[in-house]
């Protein structure tokens, strides 16, 4: 498609704001015919995912399949947008070895714990505090954020559809390089 094909890394909290930013995103590449897609974990984990639960152990290999996914979307030309949780700094590095460091971009929703909590669309958090739910990230399980992101978006902070315009422009600056 004579552009440089990147999969936006999307990682935070649940409730930051990922998937919502993700087919945001995935819309207003649409409208330019470019072709993308999204990977979410939510998704996946009714499919490829199935077999997975919130161990360490599980969510790095939830990871390691959504790279190796991306990369294969990447070489064919599409735009990848995944929106995982992705919380452990080890795992989002091997998720850049795989899908290439030219192409990873790792995006920061880093909407604070706080405002999640009170968004709490699910009722996880409400669960988690209750200890209903184990290894809950934020809460029982840590989130460790990136520390050299290529972008930081904070949703509570932004109007809406700000985050999937900033990573819009973001991709035109890449492209004109
Ligand atoms: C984190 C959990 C958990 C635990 C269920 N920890 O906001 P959601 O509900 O819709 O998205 C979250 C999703 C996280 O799946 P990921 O595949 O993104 O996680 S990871 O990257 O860590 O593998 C949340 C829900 O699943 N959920 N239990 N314990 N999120």
């Amino acid at each position: 498609f004579g552009h440089p094909p990147m999969t936006f890394w999307l990682t935070g909290l649940s409730g930051a704001g990922k998937s919502t930013i993700a087919f945001d995103l995935e819309r207003l590449l649409r409208c330019e015919a470019r072709p993308c897609v999204v990977l979410d974990g939510d998704n996946l984990r009714c499919g490829l995912n199935r077999d997975l639960g919130f161990s360490d152990r599980d969510r790095r290999e939830n990871i390691r399949r959504a790279a190796e996914v991306a990369r294969v979307m990447n070489d064919v030309g599409l735009v990848v947008i995944t929106s995982f949780v992705s919380p452990l700094r080890d795992d989002r590095a091997a998720a850049r070895e795989i899908i290439g460091d030219a192409r990873f971009v790792e995006v920061h929703v880093s909407t604070p714990l706080q405002v999640c909590e009170s968004r709490d669309p699910k009722g996880l958090y409400r669960k988690a505090r209750r200890g209903e739910l184990a290894q809950f990230t934020g809460i029982g399980a840590p989130y460790e954020p990136p520390l050299a992101p290529a972008l930081s978006l904070d949703t509570a902070r932004l109007p809406q559809g700000g985050a999937a315009a900033q990573l819009l422009d973001y991709l035109r600056r890449r492209d004109r390089e």
